[in-house]
């Protein structure tokens, strides 16, 4: 049985990577692909508990590096019990954020040293980089504006960053789809949702092609 095709969506808040995993997982199931749609920071049921733990505004200081190592303790449980086993089965996976997310947030927003970056993401998934990486890419000011319509008042700690934080960490997912063309593809988030749709179905068609004819 061949492998399934671990996909990710990245992007800034607000971006529509949610809205894109939905549209991706009917799409894939039209074209016969048996996928699952899954999250990051969480996935598992002790990542979601990570999750809380990370996302939690107020309380005690959460210093970058303890932020990225909170990332990486559910990534660590996530890529074990859920995302290797089912592409071992076949499965396509549909990731909502994945390692690029903390290159570009606490790598470029925060300022964590990408060494250390590296040698967690080889620790926590030495042979396991994404096949293709959907970047949903739009104007920080533009992605705050629909995520706050949304969470209002709740916002958690990352909500709640300022726009210029944003800012670095999109320049930062640019500067890594830069360098990797060929697993990255740049979606105009601004775009109406038909045409986000288009260019998602149009980026991933390749891949699905070459697995119905391999
Ligand atoms: N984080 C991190 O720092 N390091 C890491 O390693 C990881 C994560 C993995 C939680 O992530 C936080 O964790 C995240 C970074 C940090 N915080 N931030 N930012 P998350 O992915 O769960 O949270 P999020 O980015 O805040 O998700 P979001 O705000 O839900 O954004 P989204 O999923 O990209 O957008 P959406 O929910 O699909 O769409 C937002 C709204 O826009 C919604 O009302 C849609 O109907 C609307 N929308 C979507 N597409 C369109 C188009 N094309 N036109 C018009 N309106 C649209």
């Amino acid at each position: 049985m061949n492998r399934g095709r671990f996909i990710t969506l990245e992007g800034i808040e607000g971006a529509g990577k949610t809205t894109a995993a939905t549209f991706v997982l009917r799409w894939l199931r039209e074209q016969g692909v048996a996928a699952l749609a899954t999250r990051e920071p969480g996935g598992t049921p002790l990542a979601e508990r990570i999750r809380q733990i990370a996302l939690e505004r107020g309380g005690e200081a959460v210093s970058p590096v303890t932020e990225t190592l909170l990332m990486f303790a559910a990534r660590a449980l996530h890529v074990q019990n859920v995302i290797l086993p089912a592409l071992a089965r076949g499965e396509w996976v549909i990731c909502d954020r994945f390692t690029d997310a903390t290159r570009a947030y606490q790598g470029s927003g925060r300022g964590v040293d990408p060494r250390l970056l590296d040698t967690l993401a080889t620790a926590v998934h030495p042979e396991l980089e994404p096949d293709c990486t959907l970047l949903f890419d739009l104007p920080a000011a533009a992605g705050l504006a629909r995520a706050r319509g949304r969470s209002g008042s709740n916002a958690d700690r990352f909500e709640a960053e300022t726009v210029s934080f944003f800012e670095k960490a999109r320049a930062g997912y640019l500067a890594l789809a830069k360098a990797e063309p060929n697993r990255f593809r740049v979606v105009d988030a601004l775009a109406p949702l038909a045409e986000v749709e288009r260019a998602v179905s149009a980026a991933l068609s390749g891949l699905v092609h070459k697995e119905t004819v391999a």
